[in-house]
């Protein structure tokens, strides 16, 4: 009770304190009856979801259009976050905790025996994205409203999300995600009034009457029509809107043709399919481009709806069209939407009738861009004729750009074609998104320290040379709101009894946590909440996987995409090394060990999906063999989600967080995992070097090559894995078990030998190899210091301040955007 009053608060507007869980479950009946047309008796469990997201709704529908009004008259200036991915996880308990009903809710299903919990459950986990850049989406948007500003996320309905992963003997299958099996998302809104028109194809005539005019001509037209899901804030009234576009066709006064060969209206409706199939599948590859006309076409309809829409409501409102970089920013998530610097043009120019160099001023002052990645393989390039092809009026518009731009690059660097061709928009038969996001923008950010340094030393140096005060780092942060207080409500109670719960809205606050690591009483609490975690994890697989794990063993997680960069095959063969000392001795003294892994693998990725085959071959091997006496045990839990990481990450002790350094542009994952209380073991990469400075040596475990060894080590052709095979018998020992029989597949693993032996280890798994057993150990034997450990978990929490959401928003408020007021976390600083 105290618990719940104190972390929730309540804030039921039509009943009181006191009689708001009668009202509720009187509301809530008649809302089951209401929908199906069932008493509470017979309803089923996504029967009574459904009917309390429903009551829900209502309480976010009246603060959406307050809010709405509330900007328009405060002439609050908006942010528009556009990108291809979010994943805002379950809405359900996020709704009740962020409008403060989740007391009443609870307590009022309690009095008709329901038990929220159970229909929670019922609510599916829309996979809208592929992983951290989709998540980190939907963390900012959770940012925004809760700081009380105008910011929105613009994205696509994919009618299927990112693919359902099942497992069959160790192989990864794939199956259609239908997270809109009922036709409909419970907490959407349609808009069809507010459809914009989206052009393809065609051709473009000039006509020069005094000024030039560019008629399109003979496109396809595509329907673009927004659902908008409701984003409130934390307990502040506010209603945001993550505004997703669906690709319609409305048949209805198209007439059949009867031709000869009677297909009539058949035809009509096979169109229809195939032009909505635009928007039915997200593509599954992350970190990696794929040159397929269709994902050009997704972007340009994301890019080219929304910045209709935004341009319209813009000029709807009386407001001067010079007045756009004063009035919104639009903010492009990774190079995915950069059309959107084309299609500000296009629209200035030829909808609104601006000169170039007016549109030009303008849209450079309202765009911004976050990169995302260094790797190679994420860099997208259009091939010019799939782009002329299906964009014909933005490619003359991407040229004159380029045009203009190189001139600009002339003038700094005459003669020196080569760093002009390097930076030029339109290269090699290409188009260079990146390049033209940069161009196109007045502010570009990496995601941690190290990323944006390796962008302004190496990735984008000529383009930082030449406009040093575009770039900026803003350190990636995650919501505590959902990855606290949701995802860990039992730690997020102990901590406010502990030092208050002012640390809600500032985060920072969680320092004093450090007055009680030496408190026993508090760190014996924060022990029994980590084993209950533990527990419901446990039973989760125990269920789910008939796999019993020991809940005093150590709880060890490698839960990410499955890519060779962030090296879960390195984790694979640390734990046969561990098993190769027990076969040596089987009376070694082990510390027990579970290792959980989750993670998909991108369909066309071969040897991603082998790694998983080898982990579950792992686990075959291990978790049967009597000599391991449960020792250690490995644990793969399929299709991983947002809902699976809220169960794995606070029931984890260690968070494995072992990326090659300089990969990995930041992480959001190991600054979840600190948050609730696990030490990270990992590579100088990414966040994990500003998790490491915020928790000083004693309270992380890192290894291995730094960024600049590895960058240098690729400038001077790699090194050599043999060596490493002759030198260290515990490397020669597990590369010949990949391949000798040791598991009962003697080539599926092929692959992996040779990446490591014969392709110069490309990920320096062999060359870091060494170091990572040695902490391994090293953490194993300090987990065993019930004391000791306690400490480093307190210590990582209550360092995890500067890793919220709200902190890193609050930066893109000051730094990128441009917003008047303060959010209040920076006000006092
Ligand atoms: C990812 N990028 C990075 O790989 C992560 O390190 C980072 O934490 C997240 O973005 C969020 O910034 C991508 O997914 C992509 F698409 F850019 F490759």
């Amino acid at each position: 009770m105290q618990r719940e009053s104190q972390i929730t608060g309540t804030n039921f507007d039509f009943v009181d304190a006191m009689s708001g869980e009668e009202d509720f479950a009187i509301a809530f009946t008649a809302n089951v009856m209401k929908l199906h047309g069932k008493s509470l008796d017979s309803a089923s469990n996504r029967e009574k979801y459904l009917a309390l997201a429903d009551l829900v709704r209502t309480f976010l529908s009246k603060r959406l259009a307050d809010t709405e009004a509330a900007y328009r008259q405060e002439q609050k200036k908006q942010v528009y976050y556009l990108s291809l991915e979010f994943l805002p996880g379950r809405l359900l308990a996020a709704n009740l905790l962020n409008l403060g009903l989740q007391q009443v809710c609870e307590q009022g299903l309690r009095r008709l025996n329901i038990n929220l919990a159970e229909l929670i459950d019922q609510e599916e986990d829309p996979a809208l994205g592929n992983g951290g850049l989709g998540r980190l989406a939907a963390c900012y948007l959770d940012s925004m409203a809760s700081l009380g500003l105008a910011g929105h996320g613009c994205g696509i309905r994919y009618r299927y999300g990112l693919f359902e992963q099942r497992v069959t003997d160790g192989y990864q299958r794939e199956f259609p995600d239908n997270w809109l099996k009922e036709g409909r998302n419970e907490w959407e809104y349609r808009r069809p009034e507010e459809t914009m028109n989206v052009r393809f194809g065609g051709r473009v005539r000039t006509i020069a009457n005094g000024k030039l005019h560019f008629i399109h001509e003979n496109y396809q037209q595509i329907s673009a029509v927004p659902y908008d899901i409701p984003i409130a804030g934390y307990q502040n009234e506010i209603v945001n809107t993550l505004r997703l576009w669906s690709a319609e066709v409305d048949v209805t006064y198209q007439a059949c043709t009867f031709d000869r060969h009677g297909k009539g209206c058949i035809n009509v409706i096979a169109d229809k399919h195939a032009t909505e199939s635009l928007t039915d599948t997200l593509y599954p590859d992350d970190s990696v481009y794929e040159g397929k006309l269709l994902r050009l076409k997704q972007q340009y309809f994301l890019v080219s709806a929304s910045l209709q829409s935004i341009l319209r409501k813009h000029v709807v409102n009386k407001a001067d069209l010079r007045l756009l970089p004063e009035k919104l920013s639009i903010h492009i998530n990774d190079t995915h939407p950069s059309l959107a610097v084309a299609e500000l043009m296009r629209l200035l120019l030829d909808e609104y009738g601006l000169g170039w160099a007016e549109s030009w001023d303008i849209t450079t002052r309202t765009i911004s861009y976050t990169n995302h990645t260094v790797l190679p393989e994420a860099l997208e390039k259009w091939p010019i004729d799939l782009f002329q092809t299906l964009l014909p009026r933005i490619y003359m518009i991407v040229q004159e750009i380029n045009e203009r731009f190189c001139r600009e690059l002339w003038d700094m660097y005459p003669g020196d074609w080569q760093k002009i061709k390097a930076m030029a928009i339109i290269a090699d038969g290409t188009v260079h998104m990146a390049a033209l996001a940069i161009a196109g923008s007045h502010r570009v950010n990496g995601v941690s320290a190290i990323h944006t340094q390796i962008l302004k030393q190496k990735t984008m140096s000529d383009f930082y040379q030449l406009t040093p005060q575009k770039f900026l780092n803003i350190t990636n942060g995650v919501t505590h709101r959902r990855w606290m207080l949701l995802a860990n409500p039992d730690l997020a109670q102990l901590i406010c009894e502990a030092i208050g719960d002012r640390w809600i809205a500032n985060p920072d606050e969680l320092q004093h946590l450090l007055n009680f690591a030496h408190d026993n009483s508090f760190c014996c609490a924060m022990a029994k909440v980590k084993f209950a975690n533990k527990l419901r994890l446990a039973k989760y697989i125990q269920a789910k996987y008939g796999i019993a794990i020991d809940t005093c063993s150590l709880i060890d997680s490698h839960i990410k995409r499955i890519h060779a960069y962030k090296r879960q095959s390195m984790n694979v063969l640390h734990i046969m090394d561990l098993y190769n000392r027990i076969l040596d001795n089987p009376h070694a003294d082990i510390v027990p060990r579970t290792f959980i892994f989750a993670g998909k693998a991108a369909p066309g990725y071969y040897k991603a999906k082998q790694t998983i085959k080898l982990i579950h071959a792992l686990a075959e091997k291990i978790n049967h063999d009597p000599l391991v006496k449960n020792r250690i045990k490995v644990v793969f839990l399929q299709n991983y989600n947002v809902s699976h990481a809220e169960l794995i990450i606070p029931g984890s002790d260690v968070s494995e967080q072992i990326p090659t350094a300089s990969m990995e542009a930041c992480g959001t994952g190991n600054m979840k995992f600190m948050m609730n209380g696990a030490v990270t073991i990992g590579t100088l990469d990414g966040a994990n070097i500003a998790i490491w400075e915020a928790v000083g040596d004693d309270n992380i475990f890192t290894f291995g090559l730094t960024a600049d060894q590895v960058l240098a080590y690729y400038r001077n052709g790699g090194y050599n894995p043999w060596d490493i095979y002759h030198q260290d018998l515990r490397v020669k020992t597990v590369m010949e078990q990949l391949v000798n029989g040791f598991f009962p597949y003697p080539e599926e693993f092929r692959a992996h030998y040779d990446a490591f032996l014969n392709q110069g280890d490309h990920y320096f798994v062999l060359k870091d190899f060494a170091q990572y057993v040695e902490v391994q150990n090293k953490l194993a034997n300090e987990f065993i210091n019930t004391e000791l450990w306690q400490k480093k978990c307190i210590a990582n929490v209550a360092h995890s301040g500067i890793f919220a959401g709200d902190r890193a928003f609050a930066e893109y408020a000051l730094s990128v955007w441009d917003l008047a007021e303060r959010p209040p976390c920076l006000r006092q600083h």
